[in-house]
């Protein structure tokens, strides 16, 4: 799958000084090659999972590990403003999670993982998820590390949301179309943000779900379950 280089400086922060531009993002960029290095390492495949606030990312985390998390071992940080309460709710469904309390940070960087990793136990970990800030503007420009972004856009927010955010779709290769069991009561065009989508990004996949009527879950757990494997064969390769 063509991948846009989620460290690329396009429509990203710079600074021009003698004829030379400096990239702002620089330090971020180093930090989260180090974390793309240990996860190589390790066999991890790293999630990083993006949306505004409430489009339903950790209700989709919580139903993944209810389906397969007897078949990969799975673990998740996520980052929010304040509270403990979706690493909590993540808790309560079996999964090893740790909350990153921002204090108001708008999104997630690549330090902020580093020092969380730090503090996780790691070992025999095969898939971990990143779930940002529910925020569809920052946390695009920071590159965590990740195999993937992946990003919600629920039915109750409004279709016209790739265009007005087009960076976020840019550097995602999936996109999930959640809480469709609501579609019948929402002006909400799923063919619009697709093909709004398509156009930033021709490469993007899209997988419609709803994690409360289990739609699209068996679609999106394959395609985890098959992005595991591969992760772990190149590495297997990249051994011998
Ligand atoms: N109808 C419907 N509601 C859903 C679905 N998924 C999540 N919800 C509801 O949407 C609300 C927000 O879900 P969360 O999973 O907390 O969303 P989030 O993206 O993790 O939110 P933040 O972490 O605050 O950004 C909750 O009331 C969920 O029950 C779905 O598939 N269908
Ligand atoms: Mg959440």
């Amino acid at each position: 799958m063509d991948k846009v280089q989620k460290s690329s400086k396009a429509a990203r922060g710079s600074v021009t000084c003698d004829s030379t531009t400096m990239h702002l993002l620089k330090a971020n960029d180093f930090v989260a090659e180090s974390i793309r290095k240990q996860m190589q390492e390790q066999n991890i495949l790293l999630i990083n999972i993006t949306s505004s606030a409430g489009s339903g990312k950790t209700t989709l985390l919580q139903e993944t590990a209810r389906r397969i998390g007897d078949k990969v071992k799975m673990k998740v940080l996520v980052g929010d403003l304040e509270t403990e309460r979706d690493a909590d709710r993540l808790r309560a469904v079996g999964v090893d999670a740790l909350q990153i309390v921002t204090g108001g940070i708008c999104h997630l960087e690549a330090q902020m993982v580093w020092q969380a990793m730090e503090n996780l136990d790691l070992q025999g970990v095969e898939l971990l998820f990143i779930e940002n800030v529910g925020n569809l503007v920052c946390p695009a420009s920071f590159d965590l590390g990740e195999d993937y972004r992946v990003t919600l856009i629920s039915t109750t927010e409004g279709d016209d949301k790739p265009k007005k955010y087009p960076r976020m779709f840019l550097t995602s290769e999936m996109l999930l179309v959640s809480k469709v069991d609501l579609l019948p009561y929402l002006p909400f065009s799923v063919e619009a943000v697709v093909a709004d989508a398509r156009d930033i990004n021709p490469h993007i996949q899209v997988i419609e779900v709803s994690s409360t009527q289990h739609t699209g879950i068996d679609e999106w757990c394959n395609w985890l379950l098959d992005r595991v494997k591969e992760k772990q064969q190149l590495s297997k390769q990249q051994v011998s």
